[in-house]
């Protein structure tokens, strides 16, 4: 399984999302902590909804003391890049400075677990054969996109593993509530769904990716990680069949063609490109 991490592109976005706040300028030569670089005086920003002391978020480091590099209670603080350094009580992003310290729009210092279904079937024609892509000559996958109402980019439909909660059930629960819009529908309709969604996410699945996230909300001391999986429809007559609806985050979602020119949110592309190696599909 691949688990490189991505660099920081996203995560030294200049204008922070979701605010006015400009991130300090960082160049690729001082994103490794290693190099040395004592004028760097990133700007602080956390956001006002995290601040508010949301039940998802953690209060100020100094009125509390977290168990860094650990479980600490449910909350799993642990990273998949390994043990993260904490300095003055603050833990340092693994993958280097961002121009930013604080939370931004995380609720989590360190790491912040999040999961991402990739679901995905074949491109069929009326007959119910495989199309191939007329240059590369493979068989095109699609999978489900959601288009995120925070930024409007489209992306797939993860969401963050809520403390104590298993990765399987976050995937499952992410995907009907972002893409099949699952909270909303008549009741005789939400048996069928559910059952269609609990065979297809009981199978396996392929991890693609595990490990950090290079999302435009990472700070100096916050920062996404995920677990991606890939629940494939072969036949087409599972998920495929269903009625996608947008839900929670999702302003818009749709089944979307693998392809490289692909612009998706965060580096979900990436994870895209590994599954069409994995499936031998066009990319
Ligand atoms: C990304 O943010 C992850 O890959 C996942 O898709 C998403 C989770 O955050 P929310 O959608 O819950 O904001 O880094």
């Amino acid at each position: 399984m691949p688990s490189s991490a991505a660099p920081h592109v996203k995560s030294r976005c200049a204008q922070y999302p979701g605010s006015t706040v400009t991130r300090s300028a960082v160049p690729d030569d001082k994103v490794d902590w290693s190099v040395s670089w004592p004028e760097y005086d990133p700007v602080c920003y956390t956001a006002p909804s995290v601040l508010n002391k949301p039940q998802w978020a953690d209060p100020d480091i100094g009125s509390f003391s977290p168990q860094f590099n650990a479980l600490d209670g449910a909350v799993d603080r642990t990273s998949f890049q390994g043990k993260y350094r904490v300095e003055n009580g603050t833990p340092l992003n693994p993958l280097g400075r961002t121009g930013l310290a604080g939370r931004g729009l995380l609720g989590r210092w360190g790491p912040n677990h999040a999961a991402d279904p990739i679901v995905t079937r074949w491109k069929l024609d009326v007959k119910g054969a495989k199309i191939h892509h007329s240059v590369s000559k493979l068989p095109i996958l699609q999978f489900v996109s959601i288009k995120r109402k925070d930024c409007g980019e489209w992306a797939i439909p993860g969401g963050m593993v809520d403390p104590g909660e298993q990765v399987s059930l976050t995937l499952q629960r992410e995907f009907s509530e972002e893409a099949l819009n699952s909270l909303s529908v008549p009741e005789s309709e939400r048996a069928q769904i559910h059952q269609r969604i609990t065979k297809l996410f009981s199978s396996p699945g392929f991890q693609v990716y595990k490990g950090y996230v290079d999302d435009p909300r990472n700070t100096d001391n916050a920062w996404m990680e995920t677990v991606a999986v890939n629940f494939h429809d072969e036949s087409g007559n599972s998920v495929s069949e269903l009625p996608l609806q947008a839900g929670d985050d999702a302003g818009q979602v749709q089944w979307v063609d693998l392809d490289s020119s692909l612009a998706l949110y965060a580096n979900h592309s990436h994870f895209l490109q590994l599954v069409s190696n994995e499936r031998k599909a066009h990319w």
